[in-house]
């Protein structure tokens, strides 16, 4: 079937409100990672669905938050220039009635753009009383006039459809954009390094986990199909290293086999992974270093 319709779609939202869980159950796979922590999307990534005559492009970006360090910064401006002249706007939002700062500065936002613009309700599940829903949809409402409403519970998968056949309404007609059977603009190398830094977001506590970021330094395929990764994680102090790396190398082994057994998963190969640890300080508020490990500004 060829593609008469296409367009590109922003999700944006505080952090940890359920953006790249959002984007993977959209795309039916997994393209950006999610954790428990705020603040783990770094980097606008878009995630590819085709079926039928339409092709969506949905974009996740950093949660909006008060940036601490220039790497925030860089952060911030990824939302600001996602949540721009796209096709159609989508806002998630807590199921809590009341509107924080980083809700109130998006729709002060996608009130000057003039595309629809979507309001989700995430986390239902954690809802136990309906009427709460309501309250949410009608404080939402009553500060920006949303296009429709939608309730959902991204990680149970509920809502999904119906969202979709909502944004399917707003694409344009237009060319196919991507190649049918691509669901992610990430090369494969970036996802390696993304799914390392997921485990180590799981794994770390505190600030230790934000200040990591993973350099794929070797990504080549044997002749037996074996994918060989090396990775180096950085981090900002070198008793920050002694954690990472944990007791006799414990936690960088825990790590790191939790890596490869996603690597594998995503390369459905067999991927061999030797990791290594290194201290570069502060680096998050370094211009050159941001900008060598990934996030800059034409990314
Ligand atoms: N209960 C519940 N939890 C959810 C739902 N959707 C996402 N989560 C959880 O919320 C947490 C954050 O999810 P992410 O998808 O990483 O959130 P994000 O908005 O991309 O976060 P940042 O990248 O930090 O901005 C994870 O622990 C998810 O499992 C949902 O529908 N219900
Ligand atoms: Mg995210």
């Amino acid at each position: 079937m060829s593609i008469v319709k296409s367009g590109i779609i922003t999700l944006c939202g505080r952090p940890n409100v359920g953006k790249s869980t959002l984007i993977n159950a959209l795309v039916g796979e997994k393209v950006a990672i999610v954790t428990n922590k705020p603040q783990t999307t770094r980097n606008r990534i878009c995630g590819v669905l085709t079926r039928g005559e339409s092709q969506f492009v949905f974009v996740d970006t950093p949660g909006l938050h008060k940036a601490r360090t220039r790497l925030g910064d860089y952060m911030v401006n990824v939302v600001r220039e996602s949540v721009s002249d796209v096709d159609a706007v989508v806002l998630l939002v807590e199921p809590i009635a009341h509107i924080g700062e980083p809700e109130r500065q998006l729709m002060d936002r996608i009130k000057t753009l003039q595309c629809p613009a979507v309001l989700v309700i995430n986390k239902t599940d954690t809802l136990e009383h309906k009427e709460q829903l309501l309250e949410v949809i009608s404080l939402y409402s009553q500060a920006c006039p949303f296009d429709a409403v939608v309730p959902m519970s991204a990680r149970n998968k509920e809502g999904v459809e119906e969202l979709l056949q909502v944004l399917e309404g707003y694409l344009p007609e237009g060319p196919q954009l991507f190649p049918e059977d691509m669901t992610s603009d990430q090369p494969e190398r970036q996802m390696m390094a993304e799914i390392l830094r997921e485990k180590l977001l799981l794994c770390l506590d505190k600030e230790i986990p934000h200040g990591t970021a993973v350099e794929i330094t070797r990504f080549a395929e044997r002749d037996d199909e074996v994918i060989e990764v090396e990775a180096t994680i950085y981090c900002e102090k070198s008793s920050h290293k002694g954690i990472i790396i944990g007791k006799g190398g414990s936690m960088l082994k825990k790590v790191s086999t939790l890596a490869r057994q996603d690597m594998e998963r995503f390369m459905g190969t067999k991927v061999y992974l030797q990791t290594w640890v290194k201290v570069k300080e502060n680096w998050r508020d370094n211009p050159a270093a941001i900008q060598n490990f990934g996030y800059s500004c034409d990314n």
